[in-house]
């Protein structure tokens, strides 16, 4: 039995990370944006897999605000929220109020329903750059890098990346830095958040979501990191529409390429 247990779990998961070692789509960073956009890519017929660092993707959704576990949505939003089937009720001037736990757990849940693939508790520490586009991943176990080990990474090709990692965009700064390249955004280069003002940050989030390089795109709040614009709080109606919109041009890319 423990034999069977431990060769099933070994079998399966190999079988999983081989499958994903050419991808049309890695999806960097598990919060709401990343999860919205690894459903509706992977809805599309795309092969997708998302990578986060933590055990437990979900990125800054599962809290709400100041761990008050409630979110706001507004109406704009809605047809994502019916569409993955998360139970919400109305509030005022067009808003409604999604339990943050419900709602982080129904977006993992429709992604991987969907055919997505997650692999949690990695790190991308780089990506692939040849002639002048970014073809993928470059990958490490979180434990691996918390203890500063010095262990080599793995690959995982892709013809698309998103960089969903949030506040920090760790993947645009990351291609900027390392090789020197100038990204679609106001400087060339990643410009830093600003701070609040939620009505704006919220539209803003929507036109910053794009291709900042040949194969890499942004959602999410990195998307108003890289172009510089405002943070919004705890409203993820742009999150969720920002998440949307990224696989829709991921997608184009991708068939563009075959
Ligand atoms: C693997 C990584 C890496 C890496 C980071 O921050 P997130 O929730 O991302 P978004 O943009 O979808 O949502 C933002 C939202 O949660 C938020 O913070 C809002 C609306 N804030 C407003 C405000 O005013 O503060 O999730 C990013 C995810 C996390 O789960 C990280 O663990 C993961 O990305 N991540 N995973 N490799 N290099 N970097």
């Amino acid at each position: 039995m423990e034999t069977l247990i431990s060769r099933g779990i070994i079998e399966s998961y190999f079988e999983k990370l081989s499958g994903c070692l050419q991808l049309d789509a890695a999806i960097v960073g598990g919060g709401p944006s990343g999860i919205v956009a690894a459903y509706y890519l992977a809805k599309a017929g795309h092969k997708v897999a998302l990578l986060d660092r933590k055990l437990s993707p979900g990125g800054g959704m599962w809290g709400g605000a100041m761990m008050f576990n409630d979110i706001v949505v507004q109406e704009e939003a809605m047809p994502i929220v019916e569409e993955l089937q998360l139970s919400h009720r109305p509030y005022e001037e067009g808003t409604y109020i999604v339990d943050s736990v419900h709602a982080t757990a129904g977006l993992l849940y429709q992604a991987t329903k969907a055919g997505a693939v997650i692999f949690n508790c990695y790190s991308v520490e780089d990506v692939v750059y040849k002639q002048g586009r970014v073809g993928g991943v470059v990958v490490n176990w979180t434990p691996v890098l918390r203890e500063g080990l010095h262990v080599d990474p793995l690959t995982l090709l892709s013809k698309t990346v998103l960089d969903a990692t949030g506040h920090d965009c760790e993947i645009a700064r990351t291609v900027a830095r390392k090789n020197g390249v100038k990204l679609d955004t106001p400087t060339g280069g990643v410009v830093g958040e600003m701070s609040m003002d939620a009505a704006e940050g919220e539209r803003s989030t929507i036109d910053n979501t794009k291709e900042i390089y040949p194969g890499l795109f942004v959602s999410g709040m990195a998307a108003n990191g890289v172009s510089g614009s405002f943070r919004m709080g705890p409203i993820f109606g742009g999150m969720l529409m920002s998440g949307r919109k990224v696989a829709e041009l991921m997608s184009a890319s991708i068939r563009q390429q075959q």
